[in-house]
């Protein structure tokens, strides 16, 4: 498997909470290198715009007011197999469904409030980060 780079965000349940660092060394344990990172406060207009694939779901507003709610840590993660690794050490998106040690099942605090998002597959991965991140910010 190849080196790959996938996008993390750490979302406002978790930087309200002070989780940062704490989320941060799960990266790192699980062998991930945090090549670019910065903390932001998006606007419900920006929250909307990264969302936009989940426009049409019940609920996507709650999930634009809430990204919107406190800073955020958007980050790029590398390593190998990064996309699968990220969401493995993230766990299910439902706090009570995931397991035990990730980031989810020991942070969480509700299936919106899930404190972490991760990419799901390689070309979200890259349009996800160049939302975020210029080119000169990727050079890690
Ligand atoms: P994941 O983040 O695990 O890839 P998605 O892509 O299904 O999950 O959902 C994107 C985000 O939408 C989730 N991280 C969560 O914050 C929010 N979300 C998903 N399902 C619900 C739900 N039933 N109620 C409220 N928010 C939800």
């Amino acid at each position: 498997m190849a080196v790959q780079r996938t996008f993390s965000i750490i979302k406002p349940d978790a930087t309200k909470r002070n989780l940062t660092g704490q989320i941060v060394a799960k990266f790192e344990e699980a062998g991930l290198r945090v090549v670019a990172s910065k903390r932001i406060h998006l606007t419900k207009a920006q929250a909307g715009q990264f969302y936009a694939v989940h426009a049409e779901r019940p609920f996507y507003d709650e999930l634009c007011e809430f990204m919107a709610s406190a800073p955020i840590v958007a980050q790029v993660l590398e390593g190998e197999d990064a996309i699968a690794k990220n969401r493995e050490v993230m766990g299910a998106t439902n706090p009570a469904d995931a397991a035990p040690g990730t980031i989810r099942a020991e942070f969480a605090e509700s299936v919106g409030e899930n404190s972490v998002h991760g990419s799901d597959a390689p070309e979200t991965a890259a349009e996800e980060i160049a939302f975020f991140f210029s080119g000169l910010e990727l050079v890690g």
